[in-house]
């Protein structure tokens, strides 16, 4: 756990299948943190790092065709600079850490969905990370269906996966939920406002001193 780290540090990864708000949310997030004044950083995955930001390009460029194998590589190849270079130092420096994805989304994605199976992916994160979880996964429940409907522009490699894959991702973090520790799910249908209010409300319960009640 990164309250381990440093000195008061805290992480959480924010998950969910594609067009559960995860983006539309940590935008509102941040806005309301700097109201408060409470500093704290931003992430992506994959990227949040040149090198990541670079193979964030490849793996979601819909024009290539990869195997499922290298896939999961490079996702990990991202995270394990995200990690080295982004996440651990700003911990260290006791920084609350909001990251768009994490190893959630490789276990949902590569682990169940693609079939490469989630103690391997465990193994294979566990070596990228260095053993360094989330304090906390928030995730962001939506019917895949729904999702996939709000999607606009142009599809990624990942996006223009057929509907089927999408509805296993939405299982799999179902699965997942349930038996990963510390995952706070929030239903992410109706007004994004009343969806913002629930998270507030559940991240304010769990760090008061992050997510102040009345913020
Ligand atoms: N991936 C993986 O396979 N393995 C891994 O290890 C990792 C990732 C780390 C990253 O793409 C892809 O990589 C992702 C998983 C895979 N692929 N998929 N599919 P990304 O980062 O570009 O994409 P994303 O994370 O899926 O983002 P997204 O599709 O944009 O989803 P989102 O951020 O959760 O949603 P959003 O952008 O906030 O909202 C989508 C739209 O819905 C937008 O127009 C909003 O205005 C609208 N919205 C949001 N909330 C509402 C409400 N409440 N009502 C109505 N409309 C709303």
């Amino acid at each position: 756990m990164s309250e381990g780290i440093g000195s008061g540090g805290l992480f959480i990864a924010f998950e969910g299948g594609e067009g559960a708000g995860k983006s539309t949310h940590l935008r509102r997030l941040t806005e309301r943190l700097e109201r408060a004044g409470i500093a704290h950083l931003l992430v992506r995955e994959p990227g949040g790092t040149p090198a990541g930001e670079r193979i964030r390009r490849i793996v979601l460029d819909r024009d290539l065709s990869i195997c499922p194998e290298t896939e999961l590589l490079l996702y990990l190849a991202s995270r394990a600079e995200f990690v080295k270079r982004v996440v651990k130092p700003a911990l260290e420096r006791g920084e609350l850490v909001l990251a768009d994805r994490y190893e959630m989304s490789t276990y949902a994605y590569q682990g169940i969905a693609r079939g490469l199976g989630l103690e391997r992916v465990r193994k294979l994160n566990e070596f990228a990370t260095g053993g360094l979880k989330p304090d906390g996964t928030v995730l962001l429940a939506l019917d895949p269906d729904v999702g996939r409907e709000r999607q606009r522009g142009q599809a990624d490699r990942l996006e223009s996966e057929h509907a089927d894959f999408h509805r296993a991702v939405a299982r799999a973090y179902t699965v997942l939920a349930e038996s990963e520790p510390g995952v706070v799910t929030i239903a992410s249908d109706g007004p994004t406002v009343e969806v913002q209010e629930r998270l507030w409300l559940a991240l304010s319960e769990r760090w008061p001193d992050r997510f102040p009640p009345a913020g």
